[in-house]
């Protein structure tokens, strides 16, 4: 039986080492994929009302603008995917946490080893030379944490892998049986990319397809790999409905569902060309041919390498035809994916593009239409016709084997036209070459979503109860097989870095717990060579080990680059030695309002002293930047270099409820001085307990406001709010309001 873990304290970290106990009893709660919940009736959050989104999370973190209105977290309709791939599920099971948090609900998990490498099963967990494998301790372990996120986050949550390589039936198996609800699996991947036996790879595809339906398991295909991998990946457009086509009609022969089938769809083209002109009519042949599938849409890959900024604009470019033409599932690569291992806080900027692309779009589709007359239309018909006429010189050439042996595929000119570089592999060639065996005429396995001929013994319809079950249909016959290694497991691993998980030990973090890996950016002023052996060297001065530069942005080809320098911090911090400010929990806007009305709120504010820098204290005060003005406080500033004298007649004056001073400049402590004169001069004229006395500047700080006698002390940072929660407050002690 499955012992149920307490559910997640968000204020806490995953215990990773619980999530690992008692796994060889866990059993996934639920199989199968899900889609979100999108409410016909729309969805009506804060103050909007969305027509087309999912419904909310029960905990969540908004976009960094949500706080202007009421913290909503508004989540598209189609699935969004994070891609995980740091290469250790112990790492990526707390940034799948993240990610659930902004509103990632597909969490494809890619091994950086190369999965389809391995040509059998492994056990275990070993990191071997390039990451953990696909392996069942892994999987469980994910699993289990992901049951846990989606509680938390209140969604459910589609755990995908791949099922590639030679052991790919072997994989699908493993999914199924372990809850996995997606996956990529085609054939054609296998042969193009991964050198394996062509044939054997498609017999191999008809078995898993033939597992994966009956786990409820959604399958993605591998035709994007084309445009990420051709020389000129945005004309191979006719190929690539092509490889869909295939992927398509042969998973349908192979038992697979269509709800359960999924086209990776990837805008070919990127800026600076004019992408839409290609991009759009790619998008809607797809969707027109193949109506009857599902789309994930994926940004374009093939042209990001090392700008972060530049991978996001794709991203948003792209989002737009996956919501023009409807895509179901929204995959959000992670935008360094071309400069490094993708990093935490990446994940969760691929969410967030796609969150604001489509929140900002909802509702687009009733208000525009895509005008499928004129040069959309002409273009549509014409890469159809294309890939229509490519799968007719398939049959032509004596089918798809044959023609892959020619170099029909990943060719970088646009069909008809080709460019002779296409990936030629031979039918007898490539890894598992000659390892088919046909079965004999009364060939019998007595195990459950098998595909193909199976002589069942007479009586028996469901297959594995000629053996007393199987593995998919009673878990408990699942053997669990723990480490073999005593030195590469996962223990070990979490053994080095216990310190930054559970103790009291701090590093930076973005690909492994306790990398230290930080990102520095600077802009050098000099040409492209010098720019960047100098970025390295300020790299290592400042301690950094082992500095990269991961992108460097030519500004001018004279007078300077953007850099950035990755590189590793060696030292720790101990939390125990940090000083955690006590937080000030602000007044909400309302009660601020409402104070400031009833009191008529009015200050006078001025700098003091021998000082003539107004622009601090007039930003505090004016409307423009959130000065006080904004909360409808009235205010009379009295200028600069005001003797403390002036200040307070003119609050008697004017019968203000508060008095602001500002220095910026102090010599001699004269900051110090100044305040604890006004307190003085207050208290002299007898209307302390009838002024608010507050002082800013860049030298003063929260807590000098005691030694000085100041109702409140502000430094740097300080905004109009800070300053009229501080007022309000003291008003609210004083039982004015
Ligand atoms: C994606 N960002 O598609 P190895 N099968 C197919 C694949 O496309 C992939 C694999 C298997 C991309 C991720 N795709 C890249 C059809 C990989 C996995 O050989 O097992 O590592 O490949 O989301």
């Amino acid at each position: 039986m499955t012992k149920k873990m307490q559910p997640l304290d968000p204020n806490k970290k995953l215990d990773i080492e619980a999530i690992l106990e008692n796994l060889e009893d866990y059993r996934p709660p639920r199989k199968g994929w899900t889609w979100r919940v999108v409410p016909e009736e729309g969805v009506d959050m804060g103050p909007f009302h969305y027509r087309d989104m999912a419904e909310p999370l029960k905990r969540s973190i908004g976009l960094p603008a949500s706080k202007y209105f009421d913290n909503i977290d508004p989540q598209p309709k189609p699935v969004v995917t994070t891609e995980i791939a740091s290469g250790r599920f112990e790492d990526d099971i707390r940034r799948m946490r993240m990610g659930a948090w902004h509103g990632a609900d597909h969490l494809m998990v890619i091994r950086h080893t190369g999965q389809s490498h391995i040509d059998g099963l492994m056990e275990g967990t070993p990191e071997g030379v390039g990451g953990v494998p696909i392996t069942r301790k892994q999987i469980r372990a994910s699993r289990k944490a992901i049951d846990l996120i989606e509680e938390e986050v209140g969604r459910p949550i589609n755990f995908h892998s791949y099922v590639s390589g030679v052991a790919g039936p072997e994989v699908a198996v493993l999914f199924a049986e372990e809850g996995i609800n997606g996956a990529h699996q085609d054939p054609q991947y296998n042969v193009l990319y991964r050198n394996i036996n062509m044939y054997r790879s498609f017999v191999d595809a008809a078995e898993a397809k033939k597992v994966m339906s009956s786990a409820g398991i959604f399958q993605i295909d591998g035709a994007h790999n084309a445009n990420a991998t051709a020389k000129a990946g945005w004309l191979v457009m006719p190929e690539l409905l092509v490889q869909h086509g295939i992927n398509c009609a042969y998973s349908v022969r192979s038992g697979m569902p269509k709800d359960l089938i999924g086209l990776s769809t990837v805008p070919p083209n990127s800026p600076p060309a004019p992408k839409f002109w290609y991009d759009l009519p790619y998008a809607v042949a797809l969707r027109e041919i193949f109506s009857d599938f599902k789309m994930r849409a994926q940004q374009n890959t093939r042209y990001i390498e090392s700008s972060i900024e530049e991978a996001i604009r794709t991203h948003t470019i792209d989002t737009i035809i996956s919501m023009l033409t409807s895509a179901d599932i929204q995959s959000t690569i992670t935008p360094d994916e071309g400069r490094n291992v993708p990093w935490h806080y990446n994940n969760i900027r691929g969410v967030q593009t796609v969150k604001q692309t489509w929140a900002a779009m909802d509702g687009l589709n009733e208000m525009i239409q895509i005008k499928r007359d004129g040069p959309l239309g002409d273009m549509v018909r014409d890469i159809k016709e294309r890939a229509v006429a490519f799968l007719e010189e398939i049959l032509e050439v004596g089918g798809y084997f044959a023609a892959v042996e020619k170099g029909f595929f990943v060719d970088s000119a646009q069909y008809p036209e080709r460019s002779g570089d296409g990936i030629a592999r031979q039918g007898d060639g490539g890894v598992a070459a000659g390892s088919i065996i046909e079965r004999d005429p009364d060939y019998l396995a007595p195990v459950c979503a098998h595909f193909g001929d199976n002589h069942l013994p007479d009586g028996i319809t469901h297959a594995c109860d000629a053996i007393g079950g199987c593995t998919l249909c009673n878990p408990d016959l699942i053997t669990y097989i723990d480490e073999f290694d005593p030195e590469d497991n996962v223990h070990k691993r979490l053994e080095k870095t216990w310190d930054y998980r559970k103790g009291n030990l701090i590093r930076p973090e973005v690909e492994w717990a306790g990398d230290g890996t930080v990102l520095v950016e600077m802009m050098i002023p000099e040409n492209e060579d010098y720019a960047r052996e100098a970025g390295l060297e300020i790299a290592r001065r400042m301690g950094l080990e082992d500095p990269q530069v991961i992108n460097l942005m030519v500004l001018h080809p004279a007078e300077g680059c953007f850099l950035e320098v990755k590189g590793q911090v060696t030292f720790d911090i101990d939390r125990r030695d940090l000083k955690i400010p006590e937080k000030v929990v602000l007044l909400s806007e309302e009660e601020i309002r409402a104070a400031v009305k009833k009191t008529n709120l009015t200050v006078v504010a001025g700098t003091v002293g021998e000082d003539e820098h107004s622009v601090g204290l007039r930003e505090i005060l004016d409307i423009k930047h959130g000065g006080i003005e904004t909360y409808g406080v009235k205010y009379h500033y009295l200028g600069t270099s005001v003797p403390i004298e002036k200040m307070v007649d003119a609050a008697i004056e004017t019968g203000s409820q508060a008095i602001l001073i500002s220095t910026i400049i102090s010599h001699g402590d004269v900051h110090r001085i100044n305040m604890r004169k006004l307190d003085e001069l207050c208290r002299e004229k007898g209307i302390r307990d009838k002024v608010v006395l507050i002082a800013g500047g860049t030298q003063v700080s929260a807590d000098m406001a005691a030694e000085t006698g100041m109702d409140a002390t502000f430094g740097r940072g300080c905004k109009g709010i800070n300053v009229v929660d501080a007022i309000v407050k003291v008003l609210k002690e004083r039982g004015v309001v």
